[in-house]
């Protein structure tokens, strides 16, 4: 039976406001929950830390020195996520579904990946429920931690789940060819390894992504994506503030954003 997992990353930008400290975006939220609502498919959340989790990380400089950090900074860390996974986990539910907030630690054992924690992400949704993970700072062992962006999740769980669809909702329309013309790189194939060609440009992952660091983590997000499509799956980029796109995304209906082709198509 082919397999109707998506799995779908709301960006800190989007759910939260960046240069507002611990401010969700409740508006957002909600209305990202009610498209949600709408869908029969398995769905699996991943959201990013935006004002609540940078913002303390900033704080206690802890995305320059990793696994040298302060108890005071894992610990507000940890709890600012756990507190912005609540307000999405409120929202989901409020709009009738049957969601369950899950730090990532529980994904590790002796600090180590466990894809046997992943796979019963993918039951779960058998199940009717959404599973909702995150960034966090979390545990691995003799006592370090280590930040893991909800970005690198979406690697891990779409190569152990083989999903039928993965989405990055970020806060613009897609990627850009550049930041002067600002249009929207629609399609955007696998070439070779960090190499990929949308129909009018050539991007080069190594040299030229400093142009996208506009949005903060998007540099990220596109290596992450860059993985992804390496294994052969789509993934795609579409504006996560206006919640139709990703009901157009889910539906399939022409959705506006960049689409990072899989190496099967080439
Ligand atoms: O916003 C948040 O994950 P990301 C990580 O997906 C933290 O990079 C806790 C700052």
């Amino acid at each position: 039976m082919r397999n109707k997992l998506v799995i779908i990353k709301l960006g800190g930008s989007v759910i939260t406001f960046k240069n507002k400290p611990l401010s969700a975006n409740y508006k957002v939220i909600k209305n990202i929950s009610k498209i949600l609502s709408k869908q029969e498919i398995p769905i699996i959340l991943v959201h990013g830390g935006g004002s609540y989790g940078h913002y303390w990380s900033v704080k206690w400089d802890m995305h320059t020195k990793p696994q040298k950090y302060h108890p005071r900074g894992i610990s507000i860390v940890h709890s600012s996520m756990s507190i912005l996974n609540n307000i999405i986990v409120d929202a989901l539910y409020n709009q009738g579904l049957n969601p369950y907030g899950i730090s990532p630690f529980s994904f590790f054992t002796n600090g180590k990946l466990n894809s046997n924690k992943i796979v019963e992400l993918k039951k779960m949704t058998e199940h009717n429920i959404i599973p909702v993970t995150y960034g966090d700072a979390i545990y691995k062992k003799n006592n370090n931690y280590s930040i893991l962006s909800g970005d690198i999740l979406m690697t891990i769980l779409s190569k152990i789940l083989n999903p039928s669809k993965i989405i990055f909702a970020i806060n613009v329309d897609g990627l850009y060819n550049n930041m002067n013309e600002k249009k929207i790189i629609k399609e955007i194939k696998f070439e070779k390894k960090n190499t990929y060609n949308s129909k009018s440009t050539k991007i080069n992952l190594n040299n030229n992504l400093n142009v996208y660091d506009v949005t903060g983590g998007i540099k990220r997000k596109v290596e992450e994506a860059t993985k992804i499509a390496g294994t052969g799956k789509d993934v795609i980029f579409i504006n996560g503030l206006n919640s139709t796109q990703i009901q157009k995304a889910l539906q399939n209906e022409g959705f506006k954003g960049t689409i990072f082709k899989g190496k099967k198509y080439r």
